[in-house]
């Protein structure tokens, strides 16, 4: 059988590594460092439309990513699954030590292997691909999935414990908020600004009680708003229980409280409380034990590493038959993220919550226009592709930030060392 062709073949790939500012979050690991990798993907086609993606900057992804690059031409981008064979031929064994390395720093997404590096570096060019084909044929990513169901994205606000500034820089605008007095007001500005319906916070840093206090604090000051916490599996399945039975009926659902899926699966059948995650269930591997036990009730897609916007929507199909929400988790990104993020979340008929996105915390850009959000959410946009224009000045200028700077891997442990000389990573549970 011939596949129809659209003419769209690759004829360049380039690859830009870019240093982005982040705001010094705190989480279990230790603090986001002042500037963070990312990779920007430009897909070109002989017809000479332009598709776009963003993923992890990391060493370990950077140099998959420009593995595959050079054996991209001539493919048609309407074919993502010529690219996935491509793509298992081209990383096969050969990266598999770098990949099952311990979980870095970074971490905070569950177990590491080769699969998921593959995984992670089909969806960033599967999403480039989807992109230009959309700009070839005039229509919408979303419509390649099989067109939306909605025409605004929900995302949540993203609260992050954090200080008022890096060490040695001026505050930010946000100011610190290292207790519930901050916590709340950091979450003020965010619906003020943004016009968040539903909130999260990063937990995980601060003792259980003091977490629940912020918590609690949360509800008060916005009585109708679904709230969680996700303290990334920093918890005993003890603790887990406490921490459920003292928050049942405030929180929407806890994410992550403990590692496993034998603990996640007690603190669910003792307490009811709904649990979701990015770190229990993070491919499709881990799904059938995770739901044959009940140990999750909300699992958070992510196309940058469960494989990419239709592999999203698989995910969402095996929930549905299971009766398990879907979410989305997110890490810092840009706009290009964001775009595939809300053109796959339109596309997912069960998606019942607010998507996570870290968006606001970023100042800069590598689009044209960048998103804003109205009442919380994101419009669904129809224009071809996703939608979004890449900024090439401020693309060169993020490069050469990268360029000129040592900075190769997201490392929240080092981070922490500039203020703490001793700090290491956690051994979990910590509390
Ligand atoms: O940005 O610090 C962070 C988050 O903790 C991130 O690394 C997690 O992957 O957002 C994530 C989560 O929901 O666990
Ligand atoms: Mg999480």
């Amino acid at each position: 059988m011939t596949t129809p062709t659209t003419g769209a073949r690759v004829s360049e790939v380039r690859v830009t590594p870019i240093l982005i500012t982040d705001p010094p979050l705190l989480n279990l690991q230790g603090v986001h460092q002042p500037l963070t990798p990312r990779t920007i993907i430009e897909v070109h086609t002989a017809s000479g439309h332009v598709g776009l993606g963003e993923t992890y900057g990391d060493t370990e992804y950077l140099d998959a990513i420009r593995k595959v690059a050079p054996h991209l031409d001539g493919v048609e981008v309407a074919r993502p699954t010529a690219l996935k064979a491509l793509i298992d031929q081209i990383l096969g064994e050969e990266t598999r030590e770098a990949a099952t390395a311990d979980v870095p720093a970074s971490g905070l997404r569950g177990k590491r292997d080769l699969a998921k590096l593959k995984a992670s570096v089909f969806a960033a060019f599967e999403v480039a691909f989807l992109d230009a084909w959309g700009k070839v044929l005039g229509v919408p990513v979303h419509a390649l999935l099989g067109g939306k169901v909605r025409d605004r994205v929900d995302y949540s606000a993203y609260l992050f414990y954090k200080w008022a500034a890096h060490p040695g820089q001026d505050p930010d605008a946000w100011g610190a908020a290292l207790d519930p007095a901050g916590v709340v007001e950091q979450a003020r500005i965010f619906v003020e600004r943004y016009g968040f319906t539903s909130i999260k916070l990063k937990g995980g840093v601060f003792e259980p009680d003091a977490e629940i206090a912020a918590v609690r604090a949360l509800r008060e000051a916005f009585p109708d708003m679904p709230l969680r916490l996700d303290p990334n599996s920093a918890w005993s399945v003890e603790t887990s229980l406490y921490v459920a039975r003292e928050l049942t009926g405030v929180l929407e659902y806890l994410e992550d409280p403990t590692a496993g899926v034998e603990g996640m699966a007690r603190v669910h059948a003792e307490t009811g409380m709904p649990l979701a995650t990015n770190m229990c269930v993070t491919g499709f591997d881990e799904v059938p034990e995770a739901f044959a036990r009940r140990a999750v009730q909300v699992v958070l897609s992510d196309h940058h590493y469960w494989g990419g916007l239709r592999a999203t929507l698989d995910l969402a199909a095996m929930c549905r038959c299971y009766g398990v929400g879907v979410s989305m988790h997110s890490n810092t990104h840009l706009g290009i993220s964001l775009a595939a993020m809300t053109q796959v979340a339109a596309a997912v008929p069960n998606l019942h919550h607010a998507c996570d996105t870290h968006r606001p915390w970023q100042e800069e850009d590598v689009i044209t226009r960048p998103h804003t959000f109205t009442g919380g959410a994101v419009e669904v946009g129809d224009e071809p592709g996703l939608g979004v224009e890449l900024d090439r000045e401020a693309l060169a200028d993020l490069h050469r930030r990268w360029a000129d700077s040592e900075v190769r891997d997201r490392d929240d442990v080092a981070a922490m060392r500039v203020v703490e000389p001793e700090w290491n990573a956690p051994r979990l549970p910590r509390w």
